[in-house]
């Protein structure tokens, strides 16, 4: 299966919602208050947030209010806004030269080890040299689980030496890694979000600690955010902006929601890359974002 059809699986169900909604809302309808209204709580019912769905409708007004408009117009105007939108923040991990260290954080259950280990099959079929640091020392299965994932991706693979304690496995993972000729050191962590102070604590000690053998530019902080959390999501990107300087997001489990505008919402609401999008549990189910597929399917327009 290729990643467009994926993608398109993947976001039917929330394409099916808000292009339902469109067409009972817009079919041969003047675009007068009542339909403009409608619009917006549609636009909140699909996880776009309250904040961009008031900024979408007044676009509308400004430029079709009191206009004869069909579903299909209404469609190729919300998906080109989503694609002016989301193309800024459709940008890949940094991969420079030297070692580039990719921190991975986010709630439990969000899909930080999964990525993990797509990401590190993606960057080692493009030919890098990719490392993976088990940095989450709480969850007991959680070595193992890594470790399957990097004999998978055929990724190194640094355990640390069975210290609870997260900051010196990134540091020794950093410090090897550089050893070893590797081009991107993932490194997952905990995410214990019931204990902010302790969270915020644990990050800011790993970055301190890799910050005494990595340059600042080098580290880049991605969230792991579950897309099937819609809205709740973006209280996540704030505990987690003060805890760490994130970079970038990943967007996972968008197979299967309807609420895949939700990565519209995090876009407007903090402009912070979205690095890949998850669809799916198998190895290839995470890839490069792509705004204007991403807006397209999201809107049910055929690009093919
Ligand atoms: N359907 C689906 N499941 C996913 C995706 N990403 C992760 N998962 C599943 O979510 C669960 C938690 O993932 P895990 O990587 O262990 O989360 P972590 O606690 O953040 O490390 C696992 O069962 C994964 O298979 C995705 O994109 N789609
Ligand atoms: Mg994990």
């Amino acid at each position: 299966m290729s990643f467009w059809t994926r993608l398109k699986d993947g976001l039917g169900k929330s394409a099916a919602k808000l292009s339902t909604g469109i067409t009972d809302l817009f079919t041969k309808r003047k675009l007068d208050a009542a339909a403009l209204e409608e619009f917006e709580e549609l636009l909140i019912t699909a996880d776009l947030s309250p904040r961009l769905a008031a900024k979408l409708t007044e676009k509308l007004r400004k430029t079709r209010f009191d206009t004869e408009v069909s579903d299909e117009e209404i469609k190729q105007f919300l998906a080109g806004e989503l694609t002016t939108l989301l193309t800024p923040v459709a940008t890949p991990l940094r991969l420079e030269a030297g070692l580039q260290i990719v921190l991975v954080v986010g709630v439990n259950g969000n899909g930080k080890t999964t990525s993990i280990g797509k990401l590190a099959h993606y960057y080692a079929g493009l030919g890098r040299s990719v490392g993976i640091a088990a940095g989450d020392t709480f969850r007991a299965a959680a070595v193992e689980q890594l470790a399957v994932w990097a004999t998978r991706a055929k990724a190194r693979f640094y355990p640390g030496d069975g210290t609870k304690d997260a900051a010196s496995v990134a540091f020794q993972s950093a410090e090897s890694a550089a050893r070893d000729g590797v081009d991107l050191l993932f490194i997952d962590t905990a995410g214990r979000l019931h204990n902010k102070e302790h969270l915020v604590a644990e990050l800011a000690k790993i970055r301190r600690v890799l910050l005494k053998s990595i340059p600042e530019a080098a580290i880049q902080t991605v969230l792991v955010l579950d897309a099937t959390t819609g809205l709740t999501a973006l209280s996540q990107v704030e505990v987690f902006k003060d805890a760490a300087q994130l970079t970038g997001l990943i967007v996972t489990k968008l197979d299967g929601t309807a609420k895949g505008g939700m990565v519209a919402a995090l876009a407007d609401a903090y402009g912070l890359p979205v690095h890949a999008v998850g669809v799916g549990e198998g190895i290839e189910d995470l890839q490069p974002f792509v705004a204007k597929d991403f807006a397209e399917r999201l809107c049910s327009i055929d690009a093919e």
